[in-house]
């Protein structure tokens, strides 16, 4: 039956996409309440040809909500998404603030779908668009071969830093092709045009910073694989709206090149496009604004030692789509 979702934070570049979701998707909507700080009232959100007016985020507001997706950062989830839940409602949020609660599922559908239901607080988290790009290919070759260690490259796109990060990107890519003062480059701590920043996040225990450290405490939850080994190290890149990553995985048992196109190929949510002869291989471009990983250069880790099972691969997703709404949405479809 139709039900009542809001969604926290629908002007921004993340809500903005889970409304394209949802009518894409023809999710039972029977009433939408899109919410937003009070800096965004007046302003209106168009869903399936109506301008639906944006209403104060306040805890009143979620009354008579049955679902809510939740695209606000993590200080305001903290306050206003148990305050949904109190009152009944099942949140499915993008923020960070709940992904490590032991009481809070952290769910990839075409990884542990089978988590979504036991969600004794109503809150059901959606894991970081770097763990979900990179975790969507791992997946399928851990059901293979058993993955006990990752190396993790990411090559992040600018969306990542929301509607200002494309702004931004935009704007200084205007000013390095036409000439003129680069100035404030916010929300990048520096110039992301033509260049590369190795942060992301803040930095936190042995050098590594928060983006990098979710990669490891993520993928340990939702491969339900407590003594997963990462090492990851997260930059930010002159690119739009997709995230690529090169992830070399050692495994517990053997597994071929083939053998892991093969199971990719087979795999939920993946797209294998891996024919170097043809000089075929996953780039942000085509991957943009679209809800699979693709994945290619697949090939044998040639620096693994003697007798361990090891493979490079390249994958490249939609941080925006796949990476955030598309994935919330899909968790949300278990809950209806
Ligand atoms: C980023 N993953 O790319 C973080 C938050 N979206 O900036």
């Amino acid at each position: 039956s139709d039900k009542t979702v809001a969604i926290l934070g629908a002007t921004g570049v993340v809500g903005t996409q889970m409304l394209r979701c949802l009518e894409e998707r023809d999710f039972p909507v029977g009433k939408l309440v899109p919410l937003a700080s009070a800096h965004s009232l007046g302003r209106t959100v168009t869903f399936r040809g109506e301008e639906v007016p944006v209403v104060e985020a306040a805890p009143e507001a979620f009354e008579g909500v049955d679902i809510v997706l939740g695209a606000a950062g993590d200080d305001v989830a903290k306050v206003l998404l148990p305050e949904a839940a109190a009152r009944g409602a099942v949140v499915v949020d993008n923020s960070h603030a709940f992904r490590l609660d032991p009481e809070v599922p952290l769910v990839i559908p075409e990884i542990n779908a089978g988590d979504i239901a036991d969600h004794p607080k109503n809150i059901i988290a959606n894991p970081n668009c770097a763990t979900i790009i990179g975790l969507v290919p791992t997946w399928p070759l851990h059901e293979v071969a058993g993955v006990r260690r990752l190396i993790v490259s990411t090559y992040q796109a600018a969306s990542g830093a929301g509607m200002p990060g494309l702004r931004e990107l935009e704007r200084e890519m205007g000013v390095v092709a036409n000439g003129g003062e680069m100035g404030d480059t916010a929300p990048f701590a520096y110039q992301l045009a033509a260049n590369l920043i190795p942060q992301i996040g803040g930095f936190k225990e042995e050098a590594y910073t928060s983006e990098e450290l979710k990669m490891q405490n993520e993928g340990r939850k939702i491969m339900h694989l407590p003594d997963l080994r990462v090492n990851c190290t997260c930059v930010r890149v002159p690119v739009m709206r997709s995230h690529s990553e090169s992830i070399t995985v050692e495994f517990e048992r053997p597994i071929t090149p083939d053998e892991a196109r093969t199971a990719l190929a087979a795999a939920p949510g993946v797209k294998v496009v891996d024919d170097p002869a043809n000089l075929r291989y996953p780039m942000p471009l085509e991957t943009s604004d679209q809800d699979l990983v693709y994945v290619g250069r697949v090939r044998r880790d040639l620096s693994a030692p003697d007798g361990v099972s090891s493979l490079t691969f390249w994958c490249c997703g939609d941080q925006i789509r796949k990476g955030a709404a598309t994935n919330a949405v899909q968790i949300a479809e278990y809950l209806v």
